[in-house]
């Protein structure tokens, strides 16, 4: 089966136009390893969940169900709130203005409709914090990917905003209160905040998507010899059990010892570019490099093991026409340090 996938990597991320390549034949054969999980079998995940190995719904944190369409959260505050255009809606910690209780954490998932971005402001926020200007509690906003940890905020605020952006779950935020990390220390006011929609601004999609599912036209980012496309469990046992998206990924084996492998790829314009991507890390190290005429640039470095599961990322590459960008996987002197990556979405604009 490896023997397999690598020829039909090598086909698709070096050579996807090869002649003479039967990439039929190879399709079909990855085709028949994937039957299961297709069709009314699929759950349609909600939230930004994705379906699993076990044909589930994988949730991100906070949110529970057969489909993601439940909030984790205490029963005292916290829940899903439907904002629709020119209607605000005010979301308060419980007891406001009065402190909330100690060690409460809530969770609310704020959803806009799907042609519309969802925007936050804080009328009045006070969680403590201390010298260092370290939260004790406080307000996490997540948004555009609500599976990645979003931004602490905590002191005294008022009148900032966030707003989603159009790339990603759009329409989806996420707004955490927690007072249990710091459980000891004296409650704030906790927040007033009120949530609207905004408009979505009419964007021209110009992205390019490495999902590694077949039938495929190939991948931008060109691989060299060292990646494979695994599918569900990998062969070594030490990377994903599952796709970050679909059924198939690529990887580097950590039996390849300390050799780098490195996908390319030449930047066609001088832009600003958002380059998206799931990657797993059992050991080693992955990194985003650009490389000018003159220089490399570090852009993004992910080190060791990073735990059972998939991880996110977003990078920001400013590259001028014909600079090169790499994903480069070393997977270092451990053989279980197996590193994959999916999903990789390259955009025009900033993160
Ligand atoms: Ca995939």
């Amino acid at each position: 089966m490896q023997s397999i996938l690598k020829a039909v990597l090598m086909a698709v991320l070096v050579a996807p136009r090869l002649e003479g390549f039967n990439n039929d034949l190879m399709l079909a054969n990855l085709l028949l390893c994937n039957a299961h999980c297709k069709g009314s079998s699929r759950p349609k995940c909600e939230n930004g969940g994705f379906v699993d190995h076990n044909c589930e719904c994988f949730c991100p944190p906070s949110l529970k169900g057969d489909l993601c369409q439940t909030v984790e959260t205490s029963s005292a505050c916290g829940g899903i709130v439907y904002v629709s255009e020119s209607k605000v809606t005010e979301i308060k910690t419980p007891n406001w203005p009065s402190p909330y209780p100690a060690g409460t954490k809530c969770t609310w998932l704020i959803k806009a409709p799907a042609d519309m971005l969802v925007k936050l402001t804080a009328d009045d926020l006070d969680l403590p914090y201390n010298s260092l200007n370290r939260c004790y509690h406080w307000m996490e906003v997540r948004y555009n990917l609500i599976g990645q940890l979003g931004v602490k905020i905590c002191g005294e605020i008022k009148g900032k905003t966030w707003t989603t952006t159009p790339y990603g779950e759009s329409n989806l935020m996420m707004v955490r209160l927690d007072a249990k990390f710091a459980e000891d220390k004296d409650a704030g006011k906790g927040f007033s905040i009120s949530a609207t929609t905004a408009p979505k601004p009419i964007v021209e999609d110009k992205s390019k998507i490495c999902t590694f599912e077949p039938p495929s036209d190939g991948c931008f980012f060109e691989g060299d010899g060292n990646w494979f496309v695994g599918e569900d469990k990998s062969p070594s046992d030490y990377g994903p059990s599952f796709a970050y998206r679909g059924q198939f990924y690529a990887y580097v084996d950590g039996n390849n010892g300390e050799d780098a492998a490195k996908m390319t790829y030449k930047a066609p314009s001088t832009m600003e570019y958002c380059l998206s991507f799931a990657y797993y890390l059992s050991g080693g190290d992955l990194k985003i490099h650009s490389e000018d005429a003159n220089y490399f640039y570090e852009l993004w470095t992910a080190q060791g093991d990073q735990g059972d599961g998939w991880q996110k990322a977003k990078v920001d590459i400013n590259a001028k026409k014909d600079d090169l960008i790499f994903i480069i996987a070393e997977t270092g002197s451990d053989y279980t340090s197996d590193i994959a990556v999916d999903d990789i979405v390259l955009k025009e604009g900033v993160c």
